[in-house]
């Protein structure tokens, strides 16, 4: 669909192709997003939507700053109806907004196609939306892409897992990919376990409409997932799979506002090269506060420099605990000539490039993956949860995994998990 076509005077391409992009809740899948919209920008005409309100303030952030640094993507605000999770309750609000957006699909698809500034080419839009977003476009006739947000080893799960659900009657277990390597129990999602859960029926339709849509862009190369991303294009994995295309690792955008704004960056500018261990886990991976508090004293007797982001619940501005009593009484005193803690948002992809940084100890994240293997930081994997530890156990990546307390089998090759919990059947044997 990016056929040359004619450019204004400010190189600014006048006509062509109008893409539509439809981002869906939480920084790791707006992020890509909008690195996309970004780099498309230059070729077409590209309209990315806010669905609003967001769930987390760093997405409202994240949005102003874009839209006023790339004034070349347009905005299409969507004002989402309120939406009843009584049924559901607990239920993590990301998911709770996948599925709000998916009812609402039809009038955003509708509010489209009648106000937008010029007719709509084709649109591009995330893994979670597909449920509702692959048959309506389809109906209007308008080509439909997935930008897929997560690794191509997670799109091979996505893509099979409704095929193995539908044929197994009792609980889930290790899963043959077909074409690919076995995913171990331990590694599937844990959302997946329980069908009750608003999550999973949407993950299954989600998984069986993308062989309905008209290709599939992925924030990988070829040199992270080739096998992977040859049996999803050989069809191995899924009969009739639409082209897959590895679009990543998609480059950070530039958005002078937020940058170094923070204590950070002076902070590492007064460390040794290569010394720091970064530790993080995303934007929504909340930890228990024993759990910070372990990692707190495992940090300090690690007699490294670190810079460590805690996070203690789902949506950022919930979080409203102190450091101090998070972390226990005099450990931030302790540990004051060499490390710095800080709660809320950093600028990562910033941090990553700081030649302070030695490595990263990461939830990961595939964004977060393909940022540290984009600036060439070694990773130390404590995958949590949701694609995490598909992410983490992927082909070509020798990684060490952290085997999670609450996990009861070692999802990882013995020679990769050095370090298990003792809930662990491996653990005696590290
Ligand atoms: N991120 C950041 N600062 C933070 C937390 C996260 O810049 O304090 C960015 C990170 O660089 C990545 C995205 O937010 O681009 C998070 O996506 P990822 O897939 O790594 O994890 P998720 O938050 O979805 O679990
Ligand atoms: C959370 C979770 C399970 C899980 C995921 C979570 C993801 C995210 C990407 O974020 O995998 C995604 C892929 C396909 C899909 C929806 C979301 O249909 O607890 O798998």
């Amino acid at each position: 669909i990016l056929k040359p076509h004619k450019m204004a005077v400010s190189g600014k391409p006048l006509t062509g192709p109008h893409l539509v992009l439809i981002p869906s809740a939480g920084m790791g899948h707006l992020t890509p997003f909008s690195r996309l919209a970004a780099s498309l920008s230059d070729l077409c005409h590209v309209t990315m939507v806010s669905i609003l309100p967001t769930v987390s303030s760093a997405e409202s952030s994240h949005l102003s700053d874009f839209f006023s640094s790339y004034p070349d993507v347009h905005s299409f605000k969507f004002e989402l109806p309120p939406f009843d999770s009584s049924a559901y309750p607990n239920a993590d609000p990301f998911f709770l907004r996948f599925e709000g957006i998916n009812q609402s699909a039809p009038d955003l698809m509708t509010r489209l196609l009648t106000k937008s500034s010029k007719p709509v080419s084709a649109l591009i839009i995330d893994i979670t939306l597909s449920t509702s977003m692959v048959p309506l476009a389809k109906s209007f006739g308008i080509p439909c892409y997935i930008l897929f947000t997560a690794s191509a080893a997670m799109l091979s799960f996505c893509a099979y897992f409704p095929t193995y659900y539908d044929s197994n009657s009792g609980p889930i277990g290790d899963i043959q990919i077909n074409g690919l390597r076995m995913v171990p129990v331990a590694t599937i999602p844990q959302a997946l376990h329980n069908p009750k859960l608003i999550f999973t029926p949407l993950f299954i339709q989600n998984g069986k409409n993308l062989s309905k849509a008209d290709g599939i862009l992925v924030n990988t190369c070829e040199s992270l997932e080739k096998d992977t991303l040859v049996a999803l294009r050989d069809a191995h994995v899924q009969p009739g799979f639409p082209p897959v295309v590895a679009v990543g690792p998609l480059l950070p955008v530039n958005i002078p506002a937020i940058s170094g704004a923070s204590e950070v960056s002076p902070w590492l500018d007064m460390q040794p090269e290569k010394s720091v261990v970064y530790v993080s886990f995303g934007s929504r991976a909340a930890m228990p506060k024993e759990q910070i508090r372990e990692l707190g004293l495992g940090l300090e007797a690690s007699g490294c420099q670190f810079l460590w982001v805690v996070k203690t619940t789902v949506v950022d501005s919930h979080d409203n605990t102190e450091l101090e009593e998070l972390l226990g009484e005099g450990f931030l005193e302790r540990v004051k000539d060499r490390g710095l803690v800080v709660k809320g948002w950093v600028e990562q992809e910033e941090l990553l490039q700081h030649k302070a940084v030695g490595s990263f100890v990461s939830h990961c994240g595939w964004n977060s993956v393909t940022e540290a293997a984009l600036h060439g930081v070694r990773m130390l994997a404590w995958p949590r949860l949701g694609d995490q530890r598909i992410n983490a156990g992927r082909e070509r990546f020798r990684c060490l995994h952290i085997c999670d307390a609450s996990s009861v089998t070692c999802s990882e090759p013995s020679d990769r998990s050095l370090i298990c919990g003792p809930d662990c059947r491996d653990y005696r044997k590290k």
